[in-house]
């Protein structure tokens, strides 16, 4: 069972500071190859019931004294896994996942045993009890993660403090060189999934084909691909964010009458609402309001002014260059391939398009302005000679 060999060494962190406790440990292949290597600093606080029905607290840091039994480097698809045993049978593991071109901690168990009476003197429940939690978010998979700051991971009766971390996993016997410092290092680069290419949804939105129904018939016809640009609160401080409307996950609903219409647009809890009027001949975007959700918080923004997409009554608008519609200091919408027909659908199907400016081909215009350009000075020149020969004709006829 063993083909890894795991070694364990013993770390006082900053030499002479014996009572900050680290463990600091390295899971290598049987070919000696370092796959994992981690240097923690941990205090656990852990909450649990007495026997004489009390609540009880104890607080203890990670020791430095650890063993690695049962870590492994991971092969034929099972996940590496970093697993550190110590004190009186407690557990501390964690196992990592990746993708192409990213890494992250997928899973962290903590297990506890409350027989230990040392830690856990008059505890009611004796046995083994777990907290289960993530750890660290998805970096690129040539880096290592450190945090020198305080990171707090709650879960379950316990509360985790870290500092100090340093962690590289599928690192293939290389010292992983790029650092990726979690936010709280650097309050002021951006996060760390904006590091993590593959975690950005930066890709262009997919278009979707949405439509509303009055109950019989399509009143309204609309196909776009939509990406959010919004600053939300991350930790503290706001970061602009990308969330782009997938499609297969969207439905779509809405009303129509004679004077107005809506869509509305939801794609698991992000509500995207359309309001379209009418003026004079034309239709046109005037209100937005979207529903934000992020984590337990929700945000809702509207903008009641807005003056987009206008066609005349009876065609559908069109614009398949991206377009930004700024919804509020907070939310910007990037659209692309936009089409849409809010009034007069017939037969379910898009009316004849009128095409955004933004549509039209310059590089089409340009020698059509210039010939036109041109053809005006030969008229020009050609009227003044026109003119110049009668003058000198009626010249002569006065002599
Ligand atoms: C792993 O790296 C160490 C230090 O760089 C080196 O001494 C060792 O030979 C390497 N092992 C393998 C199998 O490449
Ligand atoms: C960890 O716990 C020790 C006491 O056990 C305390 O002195 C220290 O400040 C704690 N560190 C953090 C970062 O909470
Ligand atoms: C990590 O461990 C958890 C719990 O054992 C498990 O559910 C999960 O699938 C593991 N992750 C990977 C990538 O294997
Ligand atoms: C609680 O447990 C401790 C240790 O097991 C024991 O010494 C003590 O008598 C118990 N107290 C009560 C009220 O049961
Ligand atoms: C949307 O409709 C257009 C035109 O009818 C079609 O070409 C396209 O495949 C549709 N897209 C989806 C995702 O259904
Ligand atoms: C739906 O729209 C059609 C065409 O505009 C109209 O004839 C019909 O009365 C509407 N039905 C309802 C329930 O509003
Ligand atoms: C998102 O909005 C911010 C602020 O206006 C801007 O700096 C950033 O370039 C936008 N991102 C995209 C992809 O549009
Ligand atoms: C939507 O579903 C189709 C077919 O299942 C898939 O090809 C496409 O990648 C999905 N799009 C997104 C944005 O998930
Ligand atoms: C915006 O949408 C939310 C949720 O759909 C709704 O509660 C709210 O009334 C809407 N606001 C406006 C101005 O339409
Ligand atoms: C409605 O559309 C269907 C298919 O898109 C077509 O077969 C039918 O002829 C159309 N009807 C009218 C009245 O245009
Ligand atoms: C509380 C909460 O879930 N906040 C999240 C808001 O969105 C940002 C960016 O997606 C996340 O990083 C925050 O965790």
């Amino acid at each position: 069972m063993d083909r890894y060999l795991c070694c364990v060494t013993l770390c006082l962190l900053g030499l002479g500071f014996m009572q900050s406790k680290a463990f600091e440990v390295t899971i290598q292949e049987e070919s000696k190859k370092t796959c994992i290597y981690a240097n923690v600093q941990v205090n656990f606080t852990i909450e649990y019931e007495t026997n004489k029905s009390t609540q009880n607290r104890v607080i203890f840091p990670a020791p430095d004294t650890v063993t690695t039994d049962g870590s492994t480097c991971g092969e034929s698809g099972e996940a590496p896994l970093l697993r550190v045993n110590f004190g009186n049978n407690h557990t501390w593991s964690l196992n990592f996942t990746r993708n192409d071109t990213v890494y992250s901690g997928d899973v962290l168990i903590f297990t506890y045993n409350t027989n230990d009476t040392t830690l856990f003197p008059d505890a009611k429940r004796k046995g083994l009890l777990t907290s289960t939690t993530s750890f660290f978010d998805p970096i690129p998979l040539n880096a290592t993660y450190k945090c020198f700051h305080d990171e707090i991971v709650v879960a379950q009766n316990v509360t985790q403090v870290y500092w100090n971390v340093t962690l590289q996993a599928y690192a293939q016997n290389a010292t992983l060189s790029r650092e990726v410092h979690c936010n709280a290092d650097n309050p002021t680069s951006p996060p760390l999934t904006t590091l993590a290419p593959t975690t950005k949804p930066l890709d262009k939105p997919a278009v979707g084909n949405y439509s509303v129904s009055n109950g019989t018939e399509t009143c309204l016809l609309a196909s776009m691909g939509l990406q959010l640009n919004a600053s939300l609160l991350a930790e503290g401080k706001n970061i602009w964010t990308l969330i782009n409307i997938n499609p297969n996950t969207t439905l779509s609903s809405g009303s129509c009458s004679n004077e107005s219409a809506l869509l509305r647009l939801n794609d698991s809890s992000t509500i995207v609402e359309f309001y379209f009027s009418i003026k004079k001949s034309n239709f046109y975007l005037q209100e937005m309001n979207v529903t934000l959700t992020n984590g337990s918080g929700i945000s809702q923004i509207t903008n009641r002014n807005l003056s987009f997409w206008e066609a005349s009554l009876g065609n559908s608008y069109l614009c398949r260059k991206e377009q930004l519609i700024t919804v509020s200091e907070d939310l910007n919408i990037n659209t692309f391939d936009v089409r849409v027909q809010p009034f007069s659908v017939k037969n379910a199907t898009y009316a004849t398009a009128e095409e955004c400016f933004a549509d039209t081909d310059l590089s089409f215009f340009i020698p059509i302005a210039v010939g036109a350009v041109l053809m005006f000075l030969i008229i020009l020149v050609f009227i003044s000679y026109l003119i110049g020969r009668r003058k000198s004709r009626t010249g002569y006829q006065s002599v």
